[in-house]
Order: C-alpha cells, then structure tokens, then sequence
C-alpha cells in the first residue's frame, strides 16, 4: 500500500532530468534539497495527495486512469493521468507547452516509496522513506 507520509530521503539523476525539462541551475539547487513530504491515501480508485515542500503545499484528488491538470513546482503545466499495473502505479503526463511526455512510476520497495521520472530519454529517481 503507498498509504502514509513520505520523507524525501535521496535522489538519483534529479538534477539531470530537471536539466532536461529545462529549470535552470539556481532553481535545480533549490529543488535538489526540497525536504519534500507526500502524504498518499487510496481508497479504492481514488487518490488524495497532499505535497508539502519549501516550495509549496497543495492537495490533490485523482481517480486511476482519469485525466487530470497538475502544475509541477516551476509552475511547468502537465495534464494526464495514473493508472495501477499490479503494484506499480504509472503515471503519463503531457507537458502543456510543447506537448512533450513526462513518465513516472511509483512503487513501494521494502520500507522505500520509488518514484522514477522520465522525460526525452533522461531518467530519475527520488526515493522516500516513512515519515
Ligand atoms: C501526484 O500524484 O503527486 C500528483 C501528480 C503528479 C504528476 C507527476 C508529474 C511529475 C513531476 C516531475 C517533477 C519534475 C520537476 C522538474
């Protein structure tokens, strides 16, 4: 279950893959030490998420394979949707602006939530511990 508050414990070619979708240097800093918390709870198709971070706090509802606007902490505007492949949650976004594709995963491993990005080939991950 990805029920619970999540901890940002570390990450793997975040600064990377924000390269590629085009945050600058100062932004990528900031967004590399976010000390960001998501809080996940399913009830049966649907999600409620809250994310808080020194970026910003938000809530947000989704139901699996329902299409929904999402602003990532740029301000970058996406709209897509996730969908459950056995314990895997996968989500495919568009980016508004210049319709490109935006991958993410996230699975639970061990006492860990994964979350992987992929955008135009560059991948990444940011790993979560139990608040
Ligand atoms: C949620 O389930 O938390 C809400 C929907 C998340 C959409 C995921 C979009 C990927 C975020 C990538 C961040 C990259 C920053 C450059």
């Amino acid at each position: 279950t990805f029920d619970g508050t999540w901890k940002i414990e570390r990450n793997d070619n975040y600064d990377k893959f924000m390269e590629k979708m085009g945050v600058n240097m100062v932004k990528r800093k900031l967004a590399a030490h976010d000390n960001l918390k998501i809080f996940i709870q399913q009830t049966g198709d649907k999600f409620h998420v809250k994310e808080s971070s020194n970026f910003r706090n938000l809530e947000i509802d989704f139901t699996l394979g329902v299409t929904f606007d999402y602003s990532l902490a740029d301000g970058t505007e996406v709209s897509g949707s996730w969908t459950m492949e056995g314990d895997t949650l996968k989500g495919t976004f568009l980016r508004k602006d210049n319709g490109n594709q935006l991958t993410t995963t996230r699975i639970i491993q061990g006492d860990e939530l994964i979350q992987s990005y992929s955008y135009e080939g560059v991948d990444a991950k940011r790993i979560f511990k139990k608040a």
